[in-house]
């Protein structure tokens, strides 16, 4: 369709561009419908998403049985606030607390509202319980991380774009090297205030990087005998996106503080939570923390829902088989690649790294080749992309997916 022809998308965007705040770049695609792994644009056409919103549509787009729930209780009850109980809450609370193991859930609506409530929980519990001086608890985290836009997470970015601007910074931060142990060691025997390490199982954004075999078990083990939290924040990696149902459960690892995003509402409302056992949960007492529509009673119904399809059609499983078929399958073309130098990830997350500098635009014009063979991706950083399609895909499109992405980047071969 030649690009006048595309007066839909050109409308929508043009709008976009007039009344909305110019923080995005987007790929220049409008979509308009989503059902399971495909989206459409408005011009009728169809993909293959290999996004999945960044990990939040792992149970495929408006999967029947979440927009069921969600559309149950919104003919039912919305919004009480936490002012007064509701009849959906504590089944959540005790759903969701079971289901990933801990004694107690905090609900609130955004992976960053999570991030901050498990910063302040970690914080308080420093003072409360580990006895750390008022306001000198210190929490490492490491660089290149991604947790978040609020003007504390991007006060521990080292993303200019993200950062630069927005001071003065929230303080009590020590960055380390990602995938570091001796780093972490030396941080946490440096600093006696250490309270917390916040860590990404992989780190999604800095471009699919999973970090050594052992690397988190070993961090949990030096938080352990340091009396330090360990905070993990899986907000894109959860919710069997890498082939478990948690990042950490590669290595067996418990996290003190549990940080969930995205996929627990299967993409269709905004839910975020927090867990933990009660010995560091329970330092949060009224008044301390909260939010207008956190564990309101719709998002209590999606996200029991969307724990249900996790588990109800085995898409931890289907992502570790598919995650490995991806791999392979890319692997054997980039033997003979010359724009393609490696494929990475776990599960269904992964990303090729493109065989060209950081400010190239070769991955963007990539990703702009493979929207018109009819799959959509989306660089992270400069020359890499993250290829991440919902949990449900079946093996025949993935290997439809597989053949359209070779297809594309041979396009680009020199
Ligand atoms: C955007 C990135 C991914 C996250 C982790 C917390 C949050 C995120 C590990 C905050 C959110 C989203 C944000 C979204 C794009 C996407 C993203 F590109 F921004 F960095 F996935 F890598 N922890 N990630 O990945 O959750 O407040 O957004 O619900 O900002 O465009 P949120």
């Amino acid at each position: 369709m030649a690009v006048l022809e595309k007066k839909a998308t050109q409308d929508a965007i043009d709008l976009e561009n007039k009344y909305g705040a110019h923080n995005y770049h987007p790929l220049p695609v409008v979509l308009s419908k989503g059902e399971g792994v495909y989206v459409w644009d408005v011009e009728g056409k169809k993909y293959y998403d290999f996004l999945s919103a960044y990990s939040a549509v792992n149970q495929g787009h408006c999967h029947p049985k979440i927009v069921g729930a969600m559309d149950a209780q919104a003919k039912t009850l919305t919004l009480t606030s936490r002012a007064f109980y509701n009849d959906m809450l504590g089944k959540y609370e005790k759903y969701a607390s079971e289901y990933f193991n801990f004694d107690k859930l905090l609900p609130m609506n955004t992976g960053a509202e999570a991030v901050e409530t498990a910063l302040k929980i970690c914080r308080k519990w420093a003072y409360e319980k580990k006895g750390i001086s008022e306001n000198e608890a210190e929490i490492i985290v490491c660089t290149n991380n991604f947790h978040g836009r609020t003007t504390t997470i991007i006060s521990f970015s080292n993303d200019e774009v993200a950062r630069n601007h927005f001071g003065p910074y929230t303080q009590g931060f020590t960055k380390i090297e990602y995938d570091n142990l001796d780093a972490l060691k030396k941080a946490i025997e440096n600093n006696k205030n250490v309270a917390g390490f916040l860590v990404e199982p992989i780190q999604g954004e800095a471009g699919v990087y999973v970090p050594s075999e052992g690397y988190l078990r070993e961090a949990k083990a030096l938080c352990e005998a340091n009396n330090v939290l360990f905070i993990a924040d899986e907000v894109q990696t959860g919710i069997a996106r890498t082939g478990k149902l948690l990042a950490v459960d590669h290595e067996n690892v418990k996290p003190d503080i549990l940080i969930l995003g995205k996929a627990l509402s299967g993409g269709a409302y905004p839910v975020s939570a927090v867990l933990a056992d009660d010995e560091v949960m329970n330092v949060i007492r009224p008044g301390n923390h909260g939010s207008t529509f956190g564990g309101n009673p719709v998002a209590a119904a999606v996200a029991m829902a969307a724990l249900d399809v996790i588990k109800d059609e085995n898409l931890a499983e289907n992502a570790e088989k598919l995650g490995q078929l991806f791999r392979s399958e890319l692997n054997k073309y980039i033997e003979n690649s010359s724009i393609v130098k490696l494929v990475r990830g776990k599960g269904l997350l992964n990303a090729i790294v493109i065989n060209d500098s950081e400010e190239s635009d070769t991955a963007w014009n990539i990703c702009l080749k493979l929207r018109d063979n009819g799959l959509l991706a989306k660089p992270t950083h400069g020359n890499i992309i993250r290829f991440a399609p919902p949990l449900v895909m079946n093996e025949e499109q993935l290997l439809d997916c597989v053949s359209i992405i070779t297809k594309t980047l041979k396009e680009f071969e020199k």
